[in-house]
């Protein structure tokens, strides 16, 4: 028997992390596919990616040779063929532009604007038949529809040998939403017609519920970090301590497909950094309650899947559930990194809400139908402030006009009335509250002799007085 090794979506050139460099991660994923001795690779697209990484910046086309140079190398020491197919994210020129400089790389389907991808021939590997469809990932299900057809038709009419017929594909398959997906009376077009139907670009293994010919692909290596997708376990934060919601799980890896049994194995890569997801209910967290949680969920995290040898490294990303604050949305993301600048092989994303997330905006109408909460915080946190020079001007027995200070405080409560009345909708929030507390600071100040400054307010007053100095500068 003889296997062949099926491989894609290693998007090479899309920043997973900073820290995580693909090309080394590259060249151990060809090892361990080598070592299991395949008679040759199909690679089903979605292998270098021509996008910007998601992270880091936009390589430079030099930068981009050079990494071609080394991909042709590693691609040559395998000394096996290889049959490609490119994805949504490659640049289709690189490709044929790889073929050129590599002996055992071979491009057997690139997509071609307004084709549907179904005008080929099968390429034989070994024992079977394999069909290359360069379908559009995202095409419109009519398309994908007559695809599947004419793919069917000529498979009918093939005559030329008796070896089992295998359909590669880089599509949408599974149903995310109203517009990705195929429904299943499309599939069974080719799932009926065709021995096995492998679909890269999901990034997840997988064997269709009820269509056990249809395989899906996982990724390589990690590429992304998006909530859901290609975690290797989560976890919630409750009552002080990190607790799984899901076991351990490595997604990642390459499939062997037997040329005679056509059994498909799903040989899982270990990488060497991977990303976990923490639920964190930031409801009434104070910052320093979300500096220490975190500093638990660190250690306790490093401790379970980096010190104890699973990863080299592990990116967490935080999905925060509960109602969050505006001053802690402000500066969550600098808290938790600050905890985890402090360890060497643990690395956090920045936050991703959950589906249940409460995200107070400044919004101008949120404002005007919630009773204002803003503009009452902005009285209280004012009034406080009043209140705290008088008490500091009494220690010192300096006297206080009370008089002057009901001026002050309605003052402050007819710019906001008046300003609400008016229900400008070309003032945005964060102007609103600095102009209230702007127009009454200088009087506060001077009634009192004192120096309040903008930014010992609160935060998000500070915040909110920032972007309307920024405003002015503009
Ligand atoms: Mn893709």
């Amino acid at each position: 028997m003889s296997r062949i090794a099926i491989m894609g979506d290693t998007h090479l050139l899309m920043s997973f992390h900073e820290k995580y460099d693909k090309f080394v991660e590259f060249s151990r994923f060809i090892e361990q596919v080598q070592a299991d001795e395949p008679i040759s690779i199909a690679l089903l697209g979605d292998f270098v990616d021509k996008r910007q990484s998601l992270q880091g910046r936009l390589i430079t086309w030099g930068e981009g040779s050079e990494y071609q140079v080394k991909i042709e190398k590693m691609i040559e020491s395998t000394n096996i063929n290889w049959y490609a197919m490119n994805g949504n994210h490659d640049d289709e020129r690189v490709y044929p532009s790889i073929e050129k400089a590599t002996p055992n790389f071979k491009v057997v389907a690139i997509t071609k604007k307004g084709e549907n991808g179904s005008n080929i021939e099968p390429v034989e590997i070994g024992n079977i038949n394999a069909w290359f469809a360069p379908i559009p990932h995202d095409a419109a299900a009519q398309v994908t529809k007559e695809a599947f057809q004419e793919l069917a038709r000529r498979k009918s009419i093939f005559t030329k040998n008796t070896k089992p017929h295998v359909l590669f594909l880089h599509i949408n398959m599974i149903h995310r939403g109203q517009d990705t997906g195929i429904d299943d009376d499309i599939l069974d077009i080719v799932a009926s017609n065709f021995d096995r139907v492998i679909n890269a670009h999901e990034h997840v293994y997988g064997v269709h519920k009820k269509k056990k010919n249809v395989i899906y692909m996982p990724a390589s290596f990690p590429t992304w970090v998006v909530k859901d997708r290609g975690f290797v376990k989560k976890y919630a934060f409750k009552d002080g301590t990190l607790q799984e919601t899901s076991k351990f799980r490595n997604p990642f890896g390459y499939l062997l497909l037997d040329d005679e049994t056509l059994e498909v194995e799903f040989k899982q890569f270990p990488p060497a950094m991977a990303n976990v997801e923490v639920i964190y209910d930031v409801t009434s967290a104070s910052i320093s309650q979300v500096r220490g949680d975190w500093q638990t969920i660190a250690e306790d995290i490093h401790h379970e899947l980096v010190a104890s040898g699973k990863f080299n490294n592990m990116l967490i990303l935080p999905v925060l559930t509960g109602t969050i604050e505006p001053a802690i949305s402000f500066t969550f993301n600098n808290d938790v990194a600050a905890v985890f600048n402090a360890f060497t092989n643990i690395y956090v994303h920045a936050f991703v809400p959950d589906e249940n997330l409460v995200q107070p905006s400044y919004s101008i109408d949120k404002l005007r139908n919630e009773r204002l909460p803003t503009r009452e915080t902005a009285f209280q946190n004012t009034k406080d402030q009043v209140a705290d020079i008088v008490k500091k001007l009494g220690e010192k027995q300096i006297d206080v006009n009370p008089e002057n200070i009901i001026d002050i405080i309605s003052k402050i409560e007819n710019i906001g009335t008046a300003f609400f009345i008016e229900k400008s909708k070309s003032l945005n929030a964060a102007k609103y509250i600095g102009g209230v507390i702007e127009n009454i600071l200088p009087e506060l100040n001077r009634t009192f002799d004192s120096s309040i400054e903008m930014a010992s307010i609160d935060p998000v007053l500070g915040l909110a007085m920032k972007a309307k100095s920024n405003k002015k500068g503009e």
